[in-house]
């Protein structure tokens, strides 16, 4: 009893880990990381949108969207695990895996712009909220330009 009790804990604790979300095979990592990024781009798009004048602004929604955005931006790199390059198609490059460190210098701006988002949004100020987007659409740009492909992998 008191080892069943034991392995159920364990199977509790190791499923609750936020930060590092384990999965069955490499195409469940795959979709994680590709929902996180969809989910990152929908909330950062609301405030960028607001920020570029095509969505009315709104600074409650503003901070929302830049909190969430920035929650998120945890997520997806847990789920770049070794042999994770193939299992659906997806657009990793094996630079991902090959160039890690500068991979991770990446993940760490585009969290860190994030971060600056979230407090520019906490202000209300629409001008702050301004400055702070573009570092981070940049620092999309810049890891898309390194480690995201154009095509779809076949697998
Ligand atoms: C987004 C989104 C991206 C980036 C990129 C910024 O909202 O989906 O991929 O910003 O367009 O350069």
């Amino acid at each position: 009893m008191k080892k069943l009790f034991l392995a159920a804990c364990a199977a509790a604790c190791l499923t609750s880990l936020p930060a590092a979300a384990q999965f069955q095979k490499p195409e469940d990592a795959i979709k994680y990381r590709q929902s996180a990024f969809t989910l990152i781009a929908a909330h950062f798009g609301r405030v960028a949108g607001m920020a570029q004048g095509r969505i009315p602004f709104d600074a409650k929604a503003a901070a929302d969207n830049a909190a969430l955005a920035a929650s998120l931006s945890a997520l997806p790199f847990t789920a770049f695990g070794a042999g994770t390059d193939k299992g659906m198609p997806n657009r990793a490059k094996p630079e991902v895996w090959s160039n890690a460190a500068a991979f991770k210098g990446k993940a760490d701006d585009m969290q860190a712009a994030l971060a600056k988002l979230n407090e520019a949004a906490k202000t209300g100020n629409l001008d702050q909220i301004k400055a702070a987007v573009g570092p981070v659409g940049g620092s999309c740009k810049a890891c898309h330009d390194d480690f995201r492909a154009e095509k779809y992998s076949a697998n």
